[in-house]
């Protein structure tokens, strides 16, 4: 009994600490001001002109911690470093209007960011609407398990939600149950599928289902591909020969958030071999912080299409950079 209610107790000792350091954490977070630590100097200049200009010594605390921050939010590393520096030059000897400095910094630096990340997207619907031989064909590529087939289903769901027409193509002919599960969420949508035998070539499986969407007038190809571990060569390959058969329209880059520092080097790599089109990323719903974005869109400067935010048909959201930068500062 004694025994019990002490397990019981320790528990709940252990809950609330969770609790306390979380929220330590947190306020540590919300403790990150990023304001300038004025000189005298400054100060004073600042009562007589009510403008500051900040010194290169005021300025690097900030941009530390800052960089520290971007870091935290899983910006890859020499992104962070490079965006602190352009944030450096545009600010130093910028005048300032005296009052509200921080908030005037932080405001400063967001919109620093956006630019930086700024690349000019695209509409899928759009585009797809504008070509004028049907069917436009989209190649889904990327690292393993990043959410490619669900993403698929995703877009069949919003086209048919715009009353276009779309055939599933599995082509990936590698991993066990993938062909059963795009078969299943065909079904599920009432969408034709494309499908061949396990180890079959996926290029063959892509070919037939433009075929079929020919003979048929449908109005969009979605083609699933494999992922594997690493990216590795033979899968490169693979999606080299499905580009070369079918030309897709757009080759789509799917991520996971998630993935953190290791996702501008996976997309780096498809996008030499395969010179991608644009990002859809997945999972900003499992605690992602979104620094992955800002990583994607400064180095390979290509648009992000969508974004995943949980496992249902509907949870496909339009990218904002707005969003994403408030998340982050
Ligand atoms: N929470 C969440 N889960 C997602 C999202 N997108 C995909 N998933 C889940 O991630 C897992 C992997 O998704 P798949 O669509 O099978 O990924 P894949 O890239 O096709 O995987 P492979 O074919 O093995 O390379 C599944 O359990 C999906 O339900 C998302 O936006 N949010
Ligand atoms: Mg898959």
């Amino acid at each position: 009994m004694f025994n019990l209610l002490k397990k019981k107790l320790g528990s709940f000792v252990n809950k609330v600490k969770k609790k306390t350091t979380k929220a330590s954490k947190e306020s540590a977070k919300e403790s990150k001001e990023l304001t300038p630590k004025l000189s005298i100097k400054t100060k004073l200049k600042a009562a007589i002109t009510k403008q500051i200009e900040i010194s290169e010594s005021e300025l690097v605390p900030l941009l530390e911690e800052l960089e520290l921050s971007l870091i935290e939010a899983d910006v890859e590393q020499n992104t962070a470093e490079k965006i602190c520096n352009e944030i450096k030059e545009r600010l130093l000897n910028k005048k300032i209007p005296a009052k509200d400095v921080e908030k005037f910094i932080k405001n400063e630096i967001r919109e620093i960011i956006k630019e930086l990340i700024s690349v000019g997207s695209f509409d899928l619907i759009e585009i797809i609407k504008g070509k004028k031989e049907k069917p436009f064909k989209i190649l889904f590529l990327g690292p393993n398990g990043s959410g490619k087939t669900t993403t698929i289903a995703k877009i069949a769901y919003l086209l048919k939600e715009r009353g276009m027409s779309s055939i599933m193509a599995a082509a990936d002919t590698f991993r066990a149950a993938s062909i059963e599960q795009l078969a299943e969420h065909a079904e599920k949508l009432g969408v034709r599928i494309v499908k061949h035998q396990y180890n079959a070539d996926p290029a063959a499986v892509a070919f037939d289902a433009v075929k079929a969407a020919e003979a048929n007038k449908i109005d969009v190809v979605l083609i699933d591909s494999a992922g594997r571990q690493e990216t590795n060569r033979n899968l490169i390959e693979e999606l080299k020969k499905i580009s070369r058969v079918v030309q897709p329209d757009l080759k789509i880059f799917v991520g996971e958030t998630i993935a953190g520092q290791n996702l501008l080097q996976q997309a780096r790599e498809f996008d030499e071999a395969l010179n991608l089109d644009a990002f859809i990323l997945t999972k900003l719903d499992c605690d992602a912080k979104g620094g992955t974005l800002i990583s994607l869109l400064y180095n390979l400067k290509k648009p992000v299409l969508f974004i995943g935010v949980g496992q249902s048909y509907e949870d496909l959201i339009k990218f904002d950079e707005e969003e994403i930068v408030n998340r982050i500062i």
